[in-house]
């Protein structure tokens, strides 16, 4: 059965999923249209999660997270990189041009410099005037579904059917410098196998971290459960081992081979997009408190 092309993405980015779109539309492959999906939002200097824009560290510094996953099962990321524009583009040189997976930091930008990309400031005023502003307290303590809002993962299955997956983000705002959440690590922010579905992240990173959060969600696909069911469970584990303080969002969003859908969280107010020959939409996520 030949299902349609199809893409997933966290939030309500309706500009970086009709991107990803086109490009599955005109044919391309859903590599392709992850990559060029998620640098929607890697340009918009109006997210301020993710690439440009993004807020920085306590430190002031943008430190970037993404990674980028295809139907063989390559993939490549970088963590905590600065001074570029596109980072899921760099995962993706890791992934094409070595034989790594994962290029940290200053390496990472050398890596990137060295493949043709330009060094950018990331740090926009209006970031660096909230980040200033921020200092006079020096609380961290994240604003539920508010100030860490919108990193990008998106999910796609192309014309021939196969998946591809990709995730983007500035990571927690103000967090310490070298901190490096689940976003770029493969497993736990994203993770696709192109014979089952893939899933993906958004949230406090460590607590999908602990849980290996994306690959559990595929696992539990491949033995049978909906994309729904899968996300609902991942969003679970993470409640058991937080009982007493639930006071975080975490998202999933989930595609299986049949192109079925689903998402889950833990604090009403996330959404997520899909764009198929059923149409562009947005859905509210159900979560496990209301
Ligand atoms: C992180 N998961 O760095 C990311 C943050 C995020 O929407 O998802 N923001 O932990």
């Amino acid at each position: 059965e030949n299902i349609g092309p199809i893409v997933i993405c966290t939030w309500d980015f309706n500009n970086a999923s009709a991107k990803a779109w086109e490009v599955l539309k005109s044919g391309g492959n859903s590599l392709d249209a992850v990559e060029k999906g998620v640098m929607v939002e890697e340009a918009d200097v109006e997210n301020q999660t993710v690439g440009l824009g993004g807020r920085p560290d306590r430190d002031g510094k943008v430190t970037l997270d993404a990674c980028i996953m295809d139907k063989d099962g390559n993939c490549g990321a970088v963590l905590c990189m600065q001074n570029i524009a596109h980072p899921i583009s760099v995962a993706r040189k890791v992934m094409e041009e070595t034989p790594h997976v994962m290029l940290a930091g200053k390496g990472a930008e050398q890596f990137a410099l060295e493949q043709g990309f330009k060094k950018t400031n990331l740090l926009t005023e209006k970031s660096k005037q909230e980040w200033i502003e921020w200092k006079k307290t020096s609380q961290y303590k994240p604003i539920i579904n508010i100030e860490n809002h919108d990193t990008i993962g998106m999910l796609a299955i192309d014309q021939n059917g196969d998946l591809a997956g990709a995730c983007t983000t500035s990571g927690m705002a103000y967090k310490l410098a070298g901190r490096v959440g689940d976003s770029p690590i493969i497993g736990a922010g994203l993770f696709v196998d192109n014979e089952v579905g893939g899933a993906t992240a958004t949230g406090v990173g460590e607590e999908v971290v602990r849980t290996v959060g994306s690959f559990l969600i595929v696992e539990l696909m491949r033995q049978g459960k909906t994309p729904q069911e899968a996300c609902e469970e991942g969003v679970k584990r993470i409640i058991e081992k937080n009982k007493n303080k639930l006071d975080f969002q975490i998202g999933f969003i989930a595609i299986n081979k049949k192109g079925e859908t689903g998402g889950y969280c833990i604090q009403p107010g996330f959404t997520y997009r899909t764009y198929s020959n059923e149409g562009h939409l947005n859905n509210p996520s159900d979560s496990y408190i209301t």
